[in-house]
């Protein structure tokens, strides 16, 4: 049986009280779509996760964070944990965003530190991983990918799904797509790291692809072999683009 594609927005920081009302947009356009091939996550800036919770309650779509502490609670001012996150309504959360591994100095071991945690908190990471444009310009993509993910991903994942997006870092909000040969090669490569580690593949581990994913490339990324869902930021904004996103899967 094919697996069932995952198809997550990430607004980054983006989105007030108008994100919500184009969330509410996305629940009525699959309302009125009927049944759903895919699992779908919206991953709104913190301050609306609980009011987005709220929005999409009786549809599809789940919501997830952007980030979380490593730590249960404590004294982290600004930070937010896996357990709030949980509580104010998220399923999922993206960990290890190559913007925050940029900003914040997030290491593979930070990220790791942090599954951890999510883990434990009852949310499914959505773990990222992907090179800079030096990096696969000198053929070393496959390997810095190899020791992100060895780095980043804990030990056991229990009953967890794994969820790996492969972002390369050239192709993130420029417009640049990788190609489809590119997108086979690395999510076959991570494929295989994953069943030699976990011994997982379908939806027990799922690879999205992301990086200036648009309703015009959707339907080419999502039906390359290993893709199995996608990690949408610009695009997962606006209802519309979003939901022909989702139907291209
Ligand atoms: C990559 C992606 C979402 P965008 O960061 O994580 O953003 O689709 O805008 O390139």
């Amino acid at each position: 049986m094919a697996t069932r594609p995952l198809i997550a927005g990430n607004w980054k920081m983006n989105g007030t009280g108008a994100g919500i009302e184009e969330l509410a947009r996305l629940k009525t356009l699959l309302e009125e779509a009927g049944t759903v091939e895919s699992d779908i996550v919206v991953c709104p800036p913190a301050t609306l996760i609980h009011r987005a919770a709220q929005t999409v309650e009786g549809g599809p779509i789940r919501i997830g964070g952007q980030d979380c502490h490593s730590s249960v609670n404590g004294a982290h001012t600004g930070d937010i944990s896996a357990a709030m996150l949980l509580d104010a309504g998220a399923s999922h959360v993206i960990l290890g965003h190559s913007e925050r591994r940029a900003d914040h100095g997030e290491t593979d071991s930070i990220v790791r530190s942090k599954c951890e945690a999510a883990l434990s908190g009852g949310l499914i990471p959505i773990v990222c991983v992907g090179e800079t444009e030096t990096e696969r310009g000198e053929g070393n993509a496959n390997q810095v990918v190899a020791e992100q993910l060895r780095g980043s991903l804990p030990e056991h994942f229990g009953n967890t799904p794994i969820v790996v997006a492969y972002e390369p870092i050239w192709a993130i909000g420029t417009g640049k797509t990788a190609t489809p040969a590119d997108i086979e090669e690395m999510h076959g490569h991570i494929r295989e790291l994953l069943i030699e580690r976990f011994g997982r593949s379908g939806e027990a581990a799922r690879l999205l692809y992301g990086g200036s994913v648009k309703s015009d490339n959707a339907g080419t990324i999502l039906s390359t072999p290993n893709v199995n869902g996608a990690l949408v930021g610009g695009a997962s904004l606006k209802a519309n683009d979003f939901f022909s996103i989702i139907v291209a899967a």
